[in-house]
């Protein structure tokens, strides 16, 4: 039981620097980064550095500092992004987790969308 993480992940690769990536922001723990097949205008994803698998394992494991880190730099892409919502126009956080999630790369991430109306949240399975 428990998590499991797979090294040759693809954002594993990432950060490792053995395939490119559109940096947006590198901090001590997290890099943001723009999705490959972006869905929205605005199409962020945020990593932390260390290996988890998914939200739960980061949000149960990781230190205070990775998480704090984290969660800054998040809200320092909506600012660069323009998409804050206090003062603009808003966007939305996701983070696919596990099966049900339909999280294709098992390495944390999320979602960073903006830069258009989104809709409703989920759409039927
Ligand atoms: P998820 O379904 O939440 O696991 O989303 C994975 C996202 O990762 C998906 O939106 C496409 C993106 N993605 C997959 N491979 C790459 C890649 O090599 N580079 C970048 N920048 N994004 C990728």
């Amino acid at each position: 039981m428990g998590y499991v993480y797979d090294s040759e992940n693809i954002f594993a690769k990432i950060l490792r620097g053995e395939i490119p990536n559109n940096t947006v922001l590198e901090t001590e723990h997290s890099l943001a980064f723009r999705d490959l097949y972006p869905q929205a205008p605005v199409h962020v994803l945020v990593i932390p550095k260390g290996p988890y698998v998914c939200y739960d394992h980061f949000a149960q494991e990781a230190s205070e500092a990775e998480i704090v880190d984290f969660t800054r730099t998040v809200g320092k892409i909506c600012t660069m992004e323009g998409v804050q919502a206090g003062d603009g126009p808003g966007w939305r956080l996701i983070s696919n987790s596990g099966e049900h999630g339909v999280q294709e790369v098992p390495h944390l991430h999320v979602h960073v969308l903006g830069g258009r109306v989104l809709g409703r949240m989920l759409q039927p399975a």
